[in-house]
């Protein structure tokens, strides 16, 4: 039942009609209740809603639109709740209730003849890696987020991670997708084809839409033959120019095999190190940077280790690395990606941190990285670069931390001003301003600034032809006057 706590702004009536629409029971209204539901990841903004309704069905998510789109009322759907854009809360005025797809979480079927999967939005990612790996079969998506993730908000988001080397980001990963638009209707495209052109691809438009075109209630997701074999490496590099000619050594040495290839710098090392639970530095001595790569297949008896090995030995003899160690076994091979996962958790530790997750052609990352290495020391000096991420995509979270005596608030306070400075050098290589993250609340303005009027425009007169009341995720990811 509705309480005090339920702000004026929405109207009795619509509360009522709710309980009707959904059960009262899912249906959150007290203000403690709510607030796990407001506080995002990154910590930089607190959402403000006096509802977030839980729907178990397509059939309630249906319900609760129309019902919004009577009263004009905004809806911010949220998945895990893990994004790192402000893109799952409601702002204060947005007069915006929150859907969450927590309950909508049935795997509603599994084709391993056809290599697909159809699972409702609330799935948690690992639960659907692991379905598949009971089927012998593997969904490649793979993030430090699996754990507690939805698709739902994967898809939203078009979500990248570590193995997009291979298997392409979350857009190459889906094949159909069930939607509720904004005015309640219900789209049933799960289709589960390889081939469809019957016209415009409606499901590439709503993944990465982030929740402003409709809500992403089921998907078919695309699976593949599961690894056999798996080979993991660490290795420290000469310097920061070796890292392209030994990614292009990889591709040419593994092939396909290759499935992840991450730049690590010492810093996030040394951070992990000190901060991090059972971290464990696999090479001795001290380098400025690393890389942490992954290689596998799908067939028995490959001689990927063979391929491997030579590939690590002619590495060392064109003098590229300087240390390198194999995993042994899977639990060293776990080890190095704990290491990895330490890399992103353990920043918060060394105080403020103003972040960027872009991406350039992948032959201009180390020109990128030095060029916006000297102009954020020039504005701020001290500032400690933290570049790292998935440089076999192009995409570096180039992240700051700040100057080790510097006021935390005062450094964040300059989060707009550092992020133009370095958003300008990643124009200047024709790169993005958000590779794999979206754009939510937190960019939605430097990405105007950025894209030309014409492409903006496009991306307007889709939102207000699909959703002319504009209550789907209001002010995310585009503005609309
Ligand atoms: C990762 O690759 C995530 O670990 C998070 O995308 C990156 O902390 C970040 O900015
Ligand atoms: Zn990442």
């Amino acid at each position: 039942m509705a309480d005090k706590n339920i702000s004026p702004k929405l109207p009795q009536k619509f509360l009522s009609d709710m309980e009707t629409a959904i059960d009262a029971k899912a249906m959150i209204t007290t203000h403690d209740d709510i607030a796990p539901y407001m506080v995002e990841q990154r910590g930089r903004f607190i959402g403000q809603t006096s509802l977030v309704v839980l729907p178990k069905t397509t059939q309630e998510v249906s319900d609760v639109v129309k019902l919004c789109a009577e009263y004009n009322i905004g809806i911010v759907p949220q998945g895990g709740h893990t994004g790192l854009v402000s893109g799952g809360i409601p702002f204060p005025g947005d007069n915006a209730i929150v859907l969450s797809t927590s309950r909508l979480n049935k795997i509603r079927a599994i084709d391993p003849a056809n290599n697909t999967m159809i699972v409702e939005a609330g799935c948690i990612l690992q639960t659907i890696q692991e379905h598949a790996a009971k089927h012998d079969r593997l969904f490649p998506l793979s993030l430090g987020a699996e754990g507690s993730c939805q698709i739902g908000g994967n898809i939203a988001t078009n979500a990248g991670g570590i193995n997009v080397i291979r298997y392409g980001n979350t857009r190459q990963l889906i094949l159909g997708l069930e939607v509720v638009t904004p005015t309640g209707e219900i789209w049933d495209g799960l289709r589960a084809l390889q081939k469809d052109n019957t016209g415009y691809d409606l499901k590439q438009l709503y993944i990465g839409s982030e929740g402003t075109l409709g809500i992403i209630t089921a998907a078919v997701l695309q699976l593949f033959p599961k690894p056999k074999e798996q080979q993991t490496a660490i290795l420290a590099l000469r310097d920061l120019d070796t890292s392209l000619p030994l990614l292009n050594l990889a591709q040419a040495m593994l092939g396909d095999a290759l499935t992840s290839f991450e730049l690590l710098p010492w810093i996030g090392i040394d951070f992990a190190q000190k901060h991090g639970q059972g971290v464990i530095d696999p090479i001795e001595g001290q380098y400025d940077w690393y890389i942490l790569m992954e290689a596998s297949v799908a067939i028995n008896h490959s001689n990927l280790k063979d391929h491997f090995d030579n590939y690590l030995e002619t590495a060392f003899e064109k003098g590229w690395i300087k240390d390198g160690v194999l995993a042994q076994n899977k639990t060293q091979s776990d080890c190095f990606w704990l290491l990895r996962e330490n890399i992103t958790l353990c920043q918060k530790a060394e105080g403020g941190s103003i972040k960027h997750d872009i991406s350039v052609p992948v032959s201009s990352v180390p020109a990128f990285i030095k060029m916006a290495n000297e102009a954020v020391q020039k504005l701020i000096p001290g500032i400690r670069p933290h570049p790292f991420g998935h440089l076999g995509d192009g995409n570096i979270h180039y992240n700051l931390s700040q100057p080790i005596n510097m006021n935390k608030q005062d450094y964040l306070d300059r989060w707009e001003e550092v992020n133009r400075v370095v958003h300008d050098i990643v124009h200047s290589f024709n790169g993005s301003i958000s590779a794999e993250h979206g754009i939510g609340r937190v960019k939605r303005d430097e990405n105007q600034h950025y894209k030309s009027p014409i492409e903006i425009q496009l991306m307007k007169s889709i939102k207000t032809t699909l959703d002319p009341k504009g209550i789907m995720n209001p002010g995310k990811l585009i503005p609309v006057s």
